[in-house]
């Protein structure tokens, strides 16, 4: 039975994708000894009441001797809120389940402590993999301070993104593309190459009901891509164009006012990208989707910076030796060579399948 309130948390929480970055996202179920559900509530907006709080507070009656589960520890600091745990323990709930405890510093076990001291019963590690997964990005940013990073492609069964012409429109179906909006909505930014800029000219906009647009990056090492871009459109979301160090700031005040710039080291002649990253997670960026071709996908791949992938295979085989791949770049004789990924769904849409794989990455 826990588990299934464990998976109304989990949905709860989904609700409020793209929302709530950098923290997590949170659900909570308050419920009585025979699983009747008495209250709900879950983190809606950055900033705002956490999950446990909305539960408490949307619930007029007493809450004495009830349960609550939530898939992540309730807090024990003084944040923008005060610690969850202590309202928990105010409103006399006698017993706590939850699935992962918080890597936050600040809370990290403080939560369950106070709960526990203070005489109420905790069961923890219900669902644990499955409220990991709900917050991978939380969990990286915490563990291990850094963003999380993600690839998107769109391939022919044989590997290919386009012809060698560029000619792309469309590989996937709607049903697909649609997918892709999701993932847009949910990722802090998009991330792309000044060759897919310049070749396609994307907007990288979420174009889906209700939902928001994520930050737009652009890798430009020596400023080409021009300013009358799509992706460049001043439309309130934050736009970044990743630059090389050495360029000159005459250059910069030449594009649009909306464009923050970074500067960045370089690499053999092009942006150092681990660098790149860092500098993204200083300025609170905590989720990267790759949306780029084979050459920088591969870079990304090959300096181990890639925690996700998310391809969409449509049924159709472009038999071009000229086709670009959505890695390419590697000269490889040895099979033993490859980069190995460990696939964690596979989803068959209308006509295309959705794989998703995760790479070993600390
Ligand atoms: C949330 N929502 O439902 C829970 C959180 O920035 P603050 O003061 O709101 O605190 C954020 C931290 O609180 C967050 O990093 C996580 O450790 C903890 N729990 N946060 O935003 C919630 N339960
Ligand atoms: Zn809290």
């Amino acid at each position: 039975m826990y588990k299934e309130l464990m998976r109304k948390c989990i949905e709860l929480a989904k609700k409020s994708e793209g929302h709530t970055s950098p923290n997590p996202l949170v659900g909570a179920i308050i419920f009585d000894d025979d699983f009747n559900i008495i209250s709900q509530g879950r983190h809606e907006k950055y900033g705002e009441n956490h999950a446990e709080r909305n539960a408490i507070l949307s619930y007029n009656g007493d809450l004495k001797g009830k349960n609550i589960i939530v898939n992540l520890e309730p807090c024990s600091h003084y944040g923008k809120t005060p610690p969850c745990a202590d309202l928990i323990i105010e409103k006399g709930i006698k017993r706590v389940v939850l699935g992962n405890v918080d890597p936050n510093p600040k809370v990290a076990g403080g939560g369950i402590k106070k709960l526990k001291d203070a005489g109420i019963e905790v069961i923890t590690g219900v669902l644990k993999d499955e409220c990991y997964e709900l917050n991978e990005v939380f969990m990286i940013n915490q563990i291990h301070k850094r963003s999380f990073v993600a690839i998107k492609t769109a391939t022919t069964l044989d590997g290919k993104i386009a012809t060698k012409t560029g000619s792309s429109k469309w590989i996937t179906d709607e049903v697909s593309r649609l997918e892709v909006q999701k993932l847009r909505n949910k990722y802090d930014a998009i991330l792309t190459s000044s060759e897919t800029v310049i070749k396609d000219n994307p907007s990288m906009t979420c174009r889906m009901d209700n939902g928001r647009n994520p930050i737009r990056i652009v890798l430009d090492t020596n400023l080409k891509t021009y300013n009358d871009s799509k992706i460049y459109d001043d439309d309130g979301t934050r736009v970044i164009v990743i630059v090389s160090e050495y360029i000159e700031e005459c250059k910069l005040k030449e594009y649009k006012q909306n464009i923050e710039f970074i500067k960045c080291p370089l690499k053999n002649g092009h942006i150092d990208i681990k660098k790149a990253l860092e500098k993204l997670y200083e300025n609170g960026i905590m989720s990267v989707l790759i949306e780029a071709g084979g050459t920088l996908n591969n870079a990304f791949i090959q300096e181990n910076l890639v925690d996700k992938l998310y391809q969409f295979v449509a049924p159709k085989i472009l038999a071009d030796n000229t086709g670009i791949n959505f890695v390419q770049g590697c000269d490889r004789s040895d099979i033993n060579d490859c980069n190995n990924l460990t696939i964690t769904s596979t989803k068959l849409l209308k006509n295309d399948i959705m794989i998703v794989g995760k790479f070993q990455r600390g």
